[in-house]
């Protein structure tokens, strides 16, 4: 059976999740493009080939001729968007952050559970990418021995708003760290402290955070929005036995002139096109068997990210580490 896809929001991630569901997933086909921008959904459609273009999501939800949704729409509307496919018995792959409110994601945990399965991945991709992969696999067939460390960068060349703040990066930007940080390491967070170095011009200047997790490692996560030269992530697990790094992601290197030098992208896009893949093939997969990829992120995760990042951005402002307090974790997404 063919799953007719929906895409709610036709802005940067909307329209590559239409490009992949369109050149890159067998078995699934663009159904709807739907945006609050008329002219935008339909340069996306007609670009990637969907049926039909939209404007109002709850009724795209609940058409009788759309199996599942992506929701690639503004933050502050994933959490409702995905209690409407929920409410609508339809299967979502919903853009992170799930909420930046954990208010917010418990109450969409709630409904899941009421639903009694689970509808929502989230779109955490980087749990897909090959270079964490291979960091988890290290620790989990315990060739690295125990975990100690773990380090992370993350550079984007610039803001993409001007009055983007240090609260922002750690809401906005820092909760993909989060996530593939405990996924890597099969942890929670105990405390998170942050701080920003001050800069020469107006700029966010890079946010600094330091976390130590329940099971007793500590992590490092340096977000700079304003680093100019290109997206590069880096990250370094270390372990009691070595440690892993992460490779610089280039397919070329060009040699001329007494010199060598790689490229950077300009965003995230081309850095995880392989990540995005596998992620939407595993929530392919989803749709067709009801069982939740093994790797993807649920509500769960989403409320884990909110939390840590809250409680980041008010060390931020504090100035001093503060415990990151969860709720006990539902049975149901054990
Ligand atoms: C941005 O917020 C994202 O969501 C991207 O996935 C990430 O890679 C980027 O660096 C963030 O700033």
């Amino acid at each position: 059976m063919t799953i007719r896809i929906a895409i709610i929001g036709a802005g940067l991630m909307g329209a590559d999740h239409a490009r992949i569901v369109a050149e890159d997933l067998p078995g699934a086909r663009l159904q709807v493009i739907c945006d609050m921008d008329g002219a935008r959904a339909k340069t996306v459609a007609d670009t990637c080939g969907a049926a039909d273009v939209a404007s109002d999501p709850e009724a795209v939800i609940g058409r009788a001729d759309v199996d599942a949704v992506i929701i690639a729409s503004p933050d502050f509307t994933h959490a409702p968007l995905s209690k409407a496919c929920i409410a609508a018995r339809k299967r979502a792959l919903c853009e992170k952050p799930l909420s930046q409110k954990p208010a917010e994601c418990i109450e969409v945990m709630q409904a899941e559970m009421a639903a009694g399965a689970r509808f929502v991945q989230l779109g955490f991709m980087r749990r897909y990418d090959q270079s964490y992969m291979d960091m988890r696999a290290a620790l989990v067939d315990g060739t690295l021995g125990r975990a100690l460390m773990m380090h992370n960068f993350h550079r984007n060349v610039e803001t993409p708003a001007a009055d983007f703040t240090g609260a922002m990066a750690i809401t906005n930007s820092a909760p993909h760290e989060f996530d593939v940080v405990r996924h890597v390491l099969g942890t929670e967070y105990a405390s998170i402290a942050a701080w920003q170095p001050n800069r020469s011009d107006a700029r966010v200047a890079p946010v600094v955070m330091v976390l130590e997790t329940t099971d007793g490692q500590i992590v490092t996560i340096e977000v700079n929005n304003n680093a100019a030269y290109g997206y590069d992530v880096r990250a370094e697990l270390v372990g009691e036995n070595g440690s892993i790094a992460m490779n610089t992601v280039a397919y070329t290197r060009t040699d001329m002139k007494l010199a060598s030098a790689t490229r950077y992208d300009a965003d995230w896009r081309g850095r995880y096109r392989e990540a995005y893949l596998r992620q939407n093939r595993a929530f392919l997969g989803f749709v067709n068997t009801e069982i939740f990829p093994k790797i993807g992120s649920d509500c769960w995760d989403g409320y884990c990210a909110a939390q840590v990042a809250e409680t980041g951005a008010r060390a931020l402002a504090e100035g001093r580490k503060l415990p990151v307090e969860m709720i006990a974790k539902p049975e149901f997404y054990a």
